[in-house]
């Protein structure tokens, strides 16, 4: 990543790529910070030298959370690896889409970090900041004792000790178990998988298959503050906002529904607030709702009122289902400003979207569709290849589909993303049931472009000739 420079704290301008920023770090920042901690962000995609910066300035702090993707969590293994060994009393923890679905394999591979948080953190990582950093210190001004104020930094079972001893621990923390040798930290490393997981608090509310610690109760949206935006680079130009989380629906594919297990929609007053916030910063261009907007349509119709009655509205684009877009709400979200949105049409065929449980009618999907170009509103369609249930005779449904619909070239985009059976997805969590084998590849392969599985009907060979019939159609359309 070349495009941005980073030199004494200051990042330098770059060209304008529609960057998108990390909006579950800024939210979790913004509750520290308001709780008065002192907080950065460090954007490892923005500098230049992701490993120098840690070297000359990890440190400065006294604890590291990341967040993970999963083909990123390997460069985030390197980051976390170097900065132990530069500063061995670091305070290291992981959150986010990927280490959620496996935390007791992140804790025996990786002595370094001292915890895993699963799933929404807005109470459990607040806590844990409090209970390590904060508390040892009011611990020492009630009882005057010296010795525990000088526990304060990062040391053998230090975590460890201060978790398994408090009574209120909130759910969706895992660590390890006190260990009695004194070893060092790496020690923990050789600890057997069992071993460690045995430790890690116990759930009854999980089917066997997901991690052992409990996913926390839902974040209430209603008391969140807005994401802490001045923490991030001014490089970004496109602000992401986050509308709900949860999902109604159960696709196959995705882990949205087990990250996010409740679904909830945030109040459109503070949607509106953090629209507002956006308008009066000087440097964004673009705005983007997540995810699935219209799953209320009158939550959807309001919101696009409520923005056409903002005069200053910037161009935004949304995700959101195709299936059910009358022309009406197609002309109203035109006159708000949208510009483009992004719908997950994955496959036309009907079995297909059976066995993969999502529920659309595609005819109504196609309507939509006409209905939002109708309008003047540029499409993003997004389809998946190599499903379960999917044949060369159903993808053909598929190809027939896309031709069908009033794309226009140079306007309309399209995106052919492989299977991936990311952790967390029904395909990851049941192999069995979809009757798929999971190849191993290495974490970073997972992209969406690279073949991650093969199904009762397709072999490698097909998935990837359907990959090349889906370029050539691309291709011939004039649709990237
Ligand atoms: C917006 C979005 C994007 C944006 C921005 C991504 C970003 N870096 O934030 C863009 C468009 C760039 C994007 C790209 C991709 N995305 Co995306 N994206 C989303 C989406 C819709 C919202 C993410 C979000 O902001 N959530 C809201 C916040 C509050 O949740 P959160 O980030 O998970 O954080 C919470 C917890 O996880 C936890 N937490 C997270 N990090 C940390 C760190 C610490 C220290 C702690 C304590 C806690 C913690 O606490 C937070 C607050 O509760 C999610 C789906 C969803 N609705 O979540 C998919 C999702 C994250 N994306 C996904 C995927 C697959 C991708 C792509 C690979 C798609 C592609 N084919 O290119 C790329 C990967 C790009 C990359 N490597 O960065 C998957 C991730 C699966 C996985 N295991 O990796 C998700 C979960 C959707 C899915 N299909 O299941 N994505
Ligand atoms: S792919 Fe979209 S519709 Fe399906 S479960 Fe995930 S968020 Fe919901």
């Amino acid at each position: 990543m070349q495009s941005a420079k980073f030199s004494h704290g200051v990042l330098h301008a770059i060209d304008l790529p529609l960057r998108e920023p990390p909006t579950g770090i800024m939210l979790l920042s913004a509750i520290l910070e308001q709780k008065g901690y002192a907080v950065d962000i460090l954007d490892a995609t923005l500098l230049e030298d992701p490993e120098q910066y840690i070297r000359e300035h990890i440190g400065d702090y006294r604890m590291m959370g990341l967040t993970s993707l999963t083909n990123d969590f390997p460069e985030i293994q390197n980051i976390i690896r170097l900065a132990k060994q530069v500063h061995p009393e670091l305070f290291i923890v992981v959150g986010g889409p990927h280490v959620s679905f496996m935390p007791d394999s992140v804790l025996v591979e990786m002595p370094e970090v001292d915890a895993v948080f699963v799933g929404e953190a807005e109470h459990s990582f607040p806590w844990f900041v409090d209970r390590l950093l904060i508390q040892p210190a009011i611990d020492y001004i009630y009882a005057g004792e010296s010795d525990s104020m000088g526990e304060t930094a990062n040391s053998h079972n230090y975590v460890s000790r201060c978790l398994a001893t408090a009574e209120d621990l909130p759910k969706g923390i895992a660590f390890r178990p006190i260990s009695s040798d004194s070893a060092t930290m790496s020690s923990f490393g050789s600890d057997s998988p069992s071993k460690i997981a045995s430790h890690i608090s116990p759930t009854s509310l999980l089917p066997s298959s997901l991690p052992s610690v409990p996913f926390p109760d839902a974040t209430n949206l209603k008391v969140l503050p807005l994401p802490a935006r001045h923490l991030i680079s001014r490089i970004y130009k496109v602000a992401d906002i986050l509308v709900n989380r949860g999902c109604p629906n159960q696709c196959s594919f995705c882990s949205r529904t087990h990250l996010f297990p409740k679904m909830r929609i945030r109040p459109l007053d503070q949607v509106f607030k953090e629209v507002d916030y956006i308008l009066s910063s000087a440097n964004y261009r673009f705005i983007n709702f997540y995810d699935n907007i219209n799953i209320n349509k009158r939550y959807f119709e309001t919101f696009l009122n409520g923005l056409i009655a903002r005069p200053q509205m910037l161009p935004w684009g949304a995700e959101l289902r195709s299936d059910g877009i009358t022309l009406e709400q197609a002309h109203l979200m035109k006159q708000a400003n949208c510009r483009v949105i992004a719908t997950g049409i994955e496959s036309a065929s009907e079995t297909v979207l059976k066995t993969n449980f999502k529920f659309q009618d595609i005819e109504a999907v196609r309507k939509g569709i006409i209905n939002v170009k109708k309008a003047g509103v540029a499409v993003q369609a997004y389809f998946v290849i190599g499903l379960p249930g999917d044949t060369f005779a159903e993808f053909d449904k598929t190809l027939a589909f896309l031709e069908s619909l009033p794309l226009v070239p140079g306007v309309d985009q399209v995106n052919f993303f492989v299977t991936t059976p990311y952790p967390g997805s029904d395909l990851s969590l049941n192999p069995d049931k979809y009757g798929i084998n999971i190849l191993s590849k290495p974490l970073d392969t997972y992209d969406c472009r690279q073949i991650q599985l093969e199904t009762p009907t397709l072999k490698v060979a097909d998935i990837a000739r359907m990959v090349e019939q889906s370029d050539l159609l691309k291709k011939r359309l004039g649709l990237s």
